[in-house]
């Protein structure tokens, strides 16, 4: 028996001398639905027979010896023994093992096992299982960049782009857990937000969703919100907390649909602590600071909002792009642009709309095309992100936009299914029965 092991040993060490192998993920009869940083999950099933009662104790020296970090372990009765005595054992076990280690692994299991079986579970990509993860969802995409877009309003200014890649850096630089940054703003930044905030105040109390307002005097109340200073992310983050468990980590600008959805599956809001340009204070068509504190912040306040938030995150792990492209598009009505009925009138509850004075205003003007929010339709709309939406999605309620996303989510096609346990911080993850 402990040549067995030895001999393992030695083709892994020979295996691992000979680099990592490239091409496809697939290895035998084994399917390997997730890669990063070298090491794959696989999933294995395979029978042990129990007239000898040693063999699921060689497996886990299969385990050990390979370092293999074990994700999942179920067993069940397969069928009686020949000899009439306790049945045997069918295993499924999913792991995480090193790349280059994985074919002499699975022979190994061979070896003592019988019928070491792929289990039908189609590659996915990588996402995170642990709210430290997070520090690796970090793919920022340039679509705005006042460094390389000329049309920016901060192009030509070279003090602007300098103080955003100082706060930029800030945000490079954190790590999960750690305190968040303090930014000292400027005199010009809080002239800057003390006319966003006072224009948009104004509107508010006619435009913006209850959720909103209850939220948002809250903040006035209990955590500094006003015009006379921009509030730091480290205190609102401490005040979501409490509300509705969600946190704050600060991001340098656009992340990867992906990654920025990742992120709400976990509670955490990834966001911009720069300010937008003084030149265009009632619009930006990316997100800063203004559209963060005023546009999100009030919204996750809310237990309903926030859940609905967390849902749409939990959909997109491991979603194909086709998928992630939908929900990125769901998410763009509801989140940043959703309307939604209140008391027979229609609201904004989505943050691109309550951090924009005009288009705010011009999404309840009855200029645009409205139409009832429906994911299936929704998902596939084409959206605009430079300028002003052309239509807009009305909700009947949270309650009922939840519902759908819900009935939605449930036919996206995983090969497993995601649940969160608030008490670890983490994601489990469930074989689809
Ligand atoms: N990144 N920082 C940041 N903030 C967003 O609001 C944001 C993003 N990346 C992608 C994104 N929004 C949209 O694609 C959503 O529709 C997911
Ligand atoms: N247009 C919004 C604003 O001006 O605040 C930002 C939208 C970010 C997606
Ligand atoms: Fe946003």
């Amino acid at each position: 028996k402990q040549s067995l092991i030895e001999d393992a040993r030695r083709e892994r060490i020979g295996s691992g001398s000979a680099g990592p192998s490239a091409g496809p993920s697939r290895s035998g009869d084994v399917a390997v639905f997730e890669e990063k940083h070298g090491r794959v999950a696989v999933s294995v099933l395979f029978a042990l027979s129990n007239e000898k009662n040693s063999g699921f104790f060689q497996t886990g020296k299969i385990f050990e010896t390979f370092e293999a970090k074990l994700l999942h372990v179920e067993s069940r009765p397969r069928r009686k023994s020949k000899f009439g005595g306790l049945p045997d054992l069918e295993f499924f076990m999913s792991c995480e093992v090193h790349r280059s280690d994985l074919d002499v692994f699975i022979n190994s299991l061979k070896r003592v096992a019988d019928d070491v079986r792929a289990v039908p579970e189609e590659k996915a990509p990588w996402f995170p299982r642990q709210i430290k993860d997070l520090d690796r969802c970090n793919l920022l995409i340039t679509k705005f960049d006042p460094d390389l877009h000329c049309d920016h309003p901060g192009y030509n200014d070279s003090e602007y782009r300098k103080r955003r890649a100082a706060i930029s850096e800030l945000a490079f630089r954190y790590k999960q857990g750690d305190p968040l940054p303090t930014v000292e703003y400027t005199a010009e930044e809080i002239s800057t937000w003390r006319k966003v905030y006072q224009q948009l105040r104004s509107v508010y109390p006619s435009l913006a969703c209850r959720q909103f307002l209850d939220s948002l005097q809250q903040l006035e109340d209990e955590c500094g919100y006003g015009e006379d200073r921009i509030p730091q992310l480290r205190d609102v983050s401490a005040f979501l907390k409490e509300k509705t468990g969600f946190q704050l980590r600060p991001v340098a600008g656009l992340l990867s649909a992906r990654d920025f959805l990742a992120s709400l599956a976990f509670r955490v809001f990834q966001c911009t602590q720069y300010i937008r340009h003084p030149s265009s204070p009632m619009h930006s068509p990316e997100p800063d600071c203004c559209h963060e504190l005023l546009g999100h912040i009030p919204m996750l306040g809310d237990r309903e909002f926030a859940q609905f938030s967390q849902e749409i995150g939990l959909a997109s792990l491991g979603a194909s792009d086709e998928e992630i492209e939908k929900l990125s598009t769901l998410y763009w009505f509801t989140v940043e642009f959703g309307l939604c009925k209140q008391n027979g009138e229609v609201k904004a509850y989505g943050a691109g709309l309550l951090s924009s004075y005009g288009e705010l205003v011009f999404a309840l003007s009855n200029k645009p095309e409205y139409k009832p929010f429906n994911p299936e339709e929704t998902a596939v709309q084409p959206y605009q992100d430079q300028t002003y939406q052309s239509v807009y999605f009305v909700s009947e309620s949270f309650e009922d936009a939840k519902v759908k996303l819900r009935k939605y989510s449930a036919n996206i096609k995983r090969p497993f299914a995601v649940r969160y346990d608030s008490f670890t911080c983490s994601v489990e993850v469930l074989d689809q029965p």
